[in-house]
This record gives C-alpha cells, sequence and structure tokens, in this order.
C-alpha cells in the first residue's frame, strides 16, 4: 500500500501557422509566379519523467500548461518557425490519465521518459500547394490545424523510506515538519480527522527521501485499537523506523515498549527492521538525564540519539543518519 499523490492540469499545444498568398514581383515580370510561405507547426506539451522529483506539489500553483503556436507564412517563400514545445516535468512513476475517460494514456515509469501530451497543430499551407497547369496564380493557402488540448489527471505513488512512530505526543508531527523541505499533498484519505502526513527529506548532497507520519499509534492499535492499525501497513515497506519517544515523559522506558510490541504484534518481521530511536524534548532533561537514557536504549537499539524536534536541536545529525542509514540498506 502506497500513498497516493494527485495533481488535474490542462494542456494546450500551440496551433499551427497559417500558409500564406503571396507573389513574385519581379520588374519586367507583370505576374509573378506564388511565393507564399507555409505556417510552422504548433509546439508540443510533452510530459518528461525526472529523477529526483518526489511529489507533485508543483501542480498545486500551476495548472496550464501551453506550447508555442507556429508562426505564419509569409511572401518570398519564407515558412513560418515552429513553435517551441513545452516540456512539463513531473516525477518518475507518475501515471497519467485522460480527465474525460480515466484511461491511462502513459505510465513514466524511468527517468526520461516522454509522453506526448498534446500534439502541437499542422502549419498551414502556402499558395504554392497549389498551383497547376490551369492556375499559376493561385489564391488559396490554407490555416494552421489547431493544437490538441486536453484535462489530463496525474497519480503518484508514493512509497515512503522512513516511517516515523511513537505515541500520541511525542513530537512527531513537530520533527516531521524540521525534517523535511516540502510537504506533498495527498489525495484524500479515507479517514478525515487523522492522516497520515508525508514529507520529503532533501539534505545536502544526499538523495531526497520520503518520511511517513504514522499518527494514532497506542497500545492495541495491532487489534484495532485506536486508528493506528490503519496506517501500520504503511510502515511494512518502509525501510527505516523512526522511533520518536517523548524523553521528558516518566513512563519513556514503558512507551518505547508499547510502540515496540504493537509493531512486532502487527507484524513480527517489523521488530527486527532498522530502527533509529530518537529522544525528543531534550530541552526539558538535564544533560545527565538524557546520557542515562541513552546508555539505556542502547541496550535495544543501535542509533540512538537526543533531540529536541521543537528547538531544532539535533536536527541536522538525524537528518545525516537517517540519509547514511538509508544508503547503507540499499548497497
Ligand atoms: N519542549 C518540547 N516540546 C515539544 C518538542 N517537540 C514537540 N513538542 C510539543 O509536544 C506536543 C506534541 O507534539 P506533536 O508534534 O503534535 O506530537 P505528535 O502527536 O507525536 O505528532 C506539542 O505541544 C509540541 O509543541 C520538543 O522538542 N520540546
Ligand atoms: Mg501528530
Amino acid at each position: 500500500m502506497a500513498f497516493i499523490d494527485e495533481a488535474k492540469f490542462f494542456v494546450k499545444a500551440g496551433d499551427g501557422g497559417n500558409g500564406c498568398v503571396s507573389f513574385r514581383r519581379e520588374k519586367f515580370v507583370p505576374k509573378g509566379g506564388p511565393n507564399g510561405g507555409d505556417g510552422g507547426k504548433g509546439g508540443s506539451v510533452i510530459i518528461r519523467a525526472v529523477k529526483g522529483m518526489h511529489s507533485l506539489i508543483d501542480f498545486q500553483y500551476r495548472s496550464h500548461f501551453k506550447a508555442e503556436r507556429g508562426e505564419h507564412g509569409q511572401g518570398k517563400d519564407m515558412h513560418g518557425r515552429g513553435g517551441k514545445d513545452c516540456i512539463v516535468d513531473v516525477p518518475v512513476g507518475s501515471v497519467i490519465r485522460s480527465v474525460d475517460t480515466d484511461q491511462v494514456l502513459a505510465d513514466l515509469t524511468s527517468d526520461g521518459a516522454t509522453f506526448i501530451a498534446a500534439a502541437g497543430g499542422e502549419g498551414g499551407m502556402g499558395n504554392p500547394h497549389f498551383a497547376s497547369g490551369t492556375n499559376r496564380t493561385p489564391r488559396i493557402a490554407t490555416n494552421g490545424k489547431a493544437g490538441e488540448e486536453f484535462w489530463l489527471k496525474m497519480e503518484l505513488k508514493l512509497i515512503a523510506d522512513v516511517g516515523l512512530v511513537g505515541l500520541p505526543n511525542a513530537g512527531k508531527s513537530t520533527l516531521l515538519s524540521k525534517l523535511s523541505a516540502a510537504h506533498p499533498k495527498i489525495a484524500s484519505y479515507p479517514f478525515t480527522t487523522l492522516e497520515p502526513q508525508l514529507g520529503v527529506m532533501q539534505y545536502k548532497y544526499h538523495e531526497p527521501c520520503i518520511i511517513a507520519d504514522i499518527p494514532g499509534l497506542v497500545a492495541g492499535a495491532h487489534e484495532g485499537i485506536g486508528l493506528g492499525h490503519k496506517f501500520l501497513r504503511h510502515i511494512e515497506r518502509t525501510s527505516v523506523i523512526l522511533h520518536v519517544l517523548d524523553a521528558a515523559d516518566e513512563n519513556v522506558k514503558e512507551n518505547y515498549k508499547i510502540i515496540s510490541n504493537e509493531l512486532a504484534l502487527y507484524k513480527e518481521e517489523l521488530a527486527h527492521r532498522t530502527q533509529i530511536l530518537v529522544l525528543n524534548k531534550k530541552d526539558l532533561l538535564d544533560e545527565s538525564d538524557i546520557e542515562t537514557l541513552i546508555i539505556y536504549f542502547r541496550l535495544y537499539c543501535q542509533n540512538v540519539m537526543s533531540i529536541s524536534g521543537e528547538m531544532g536541536d539535533g536536527i541536522d545529525y538525524l537528518k545525516e543518519t537517517i540519509a547514511l542509514t538509508l544508503e547503507q540498506g540499499k548497497i
């Protein structure tokens, strides 16, 4: 199960330029032959998949894409210049559908894959095309064809790399906003009050990654208590689990076990998934108490660190750890 990001947009290719009616004018030649140029072809709207884009968020701000029209032909056999194509970059993995028919038009699965979403109109013909033995001075030319236009919709399946877990109030939402550079808007989710939130983390030269906040985990979630159960399946495909604990909560040790148990009871293999344990809200504790907690939790998890999501303390170190952990997993 993956998250779906959706966008709807309009594409309009350029119209073709019109052909021209024109005749040669030369000294001593009263009526020269036809020399009207052809119209240029309109530009097309081309959708191109590119690596490194991870959301359709840009399409919230721009929903119309138009290519340039072709120039009209002119006298002296001057053909109109073709219109420039309009290239629309989308993330790899985008599926393009027609709004009218819902039919899948393209499934852009590889970097650099392209799809002509709207073809530019052909240019019209200048009057030389209509000259014949009986008509040496044709007064006809044709107009360019209109460029295609469509409403399209695009879907992107987002598979989170990192799942944020922790009891309510541990500081997951706050942390997600600090870790991520962008928040893809997710298509309507069947649960209205509580939705998994996604963030795209982009740190230094590392590949961007997607982090999902899995809300609503409480004791008994694996049996369907709370809404957490609905979201647990999103964790199944994440390669790293980021466990957030409120270090200032006096029950911090029990809280850790509650979440660990829920994960293991939901699926045994989740207990063995690579985990980063984050002791949050360090600003509320003494340094020595934090140190003691870190030593304690190292018995359970290799990767333990303390941060303050709210103050932004330790965030860069955490980002680097997340990025390196993901890269290590890919080797
Ligand atoms: N003192 C302190 N409070 C924090 C920190 N991070 C989050 N909080 C507060 O803890 C509460 C719960 O945070 P939230 O991000 O909504 O937790 P969530 O339920 O896990 O998503 C909010 O009032 C936050 O302002 C932190 O690092 N230090
Ligand atoms: Mg939250």
